[in-house]
């Protein structure tokens, strides 16, 4: 099994954490978005869309999205379970997880891609919709930050997926200059809880 990385990426940091979690341990390929390494066509062959993280198991076959490499790997190595263990647990990881995916992991992609110095003249920026993306995510942090009041993690009283979600976000939301307010308490001490744990610089 072949784990192709991003140092840097959001998505790629999720499934290490994954993993570092359960103790598993991958042969990484780091690829160099900025010689333009995933967009050549070795890699394209592995993925047309050219976006990491993507797993390559022994036989060739490729998993290329960030949670389905995340269920794979929980569905060999269910302990820690990410996921949820009974049916309620895993609804209610697959609802957080979805909505922190929607809800604060795109528009952080968004706030990122058109706000941040790193893609000026790699992209087309478009500056205001970025400042209105940065708006909403604010509108997001101070929504979440209500929603986990009285509760230690995001789906619940144990650490999932949804937490790495967020917590893979918050770092590039901050690389963007926008860091959780202070004044937003549960959240705040969320972050600060899982950035304590050992694997969240895997
Ligand atoms: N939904 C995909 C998104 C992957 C994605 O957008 N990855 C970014 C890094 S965080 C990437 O590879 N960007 C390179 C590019 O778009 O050229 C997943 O989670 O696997």
């Amino acid at each position: 099994m072949k784990l192709y990385n991003l140092k840097a990426g959001m998505n790629p940091r999720r499934v290490r954490i994954f993993m570092a979690e359960k103790g598993l341990h991958c042969e990484t390929v780091d690829i160099d978005m900025e010689a333009g390494e995933n967009r050549r066509p070795e890699f394209l062959a592995k993925n047309p869309l050219g976006t990491l993280p993507v797993l390559e198991l022994d036989d060739g076959t490729i998993i290329a999205e960030s949670m389905a490499i995340c269920r794979y790997l929980e569905e060999l190595h269910p302990e820690p379970a990410l996921l949820g263990r009974t049916a309620l647990e895993r609804a209610q990881v697959e609802m957080w997880n979805r909505r922190m995916e929607l809800e604060i992991l795109v528009p952080t992609t968004s706030v990122f891609l058109h706000t941040h110095p790193f893609w000026d003249g790699r992209i087309t920026q478009y500056g205001d919709y970025g400042q209105s993306c940065r708006d909403h995510l604010l509108k997001r942090f101070t929504w979440l930050d209500g929603e986990i009041a009285g509760r230690d993690f995001i789906a619940g009283s144990s650490y999932s997926v949804a937490d790495i979600t967020v917590q893979c976000a918050l770092i590039v939301a901050k690389a963007c200059k926008l860091p959780v307010p202070p004044e937003l308490g549960n959240l705040t001490a969320w972050f600060a809880r899982v950035s304590s744990r050992p694997t969240a610089r895997a």
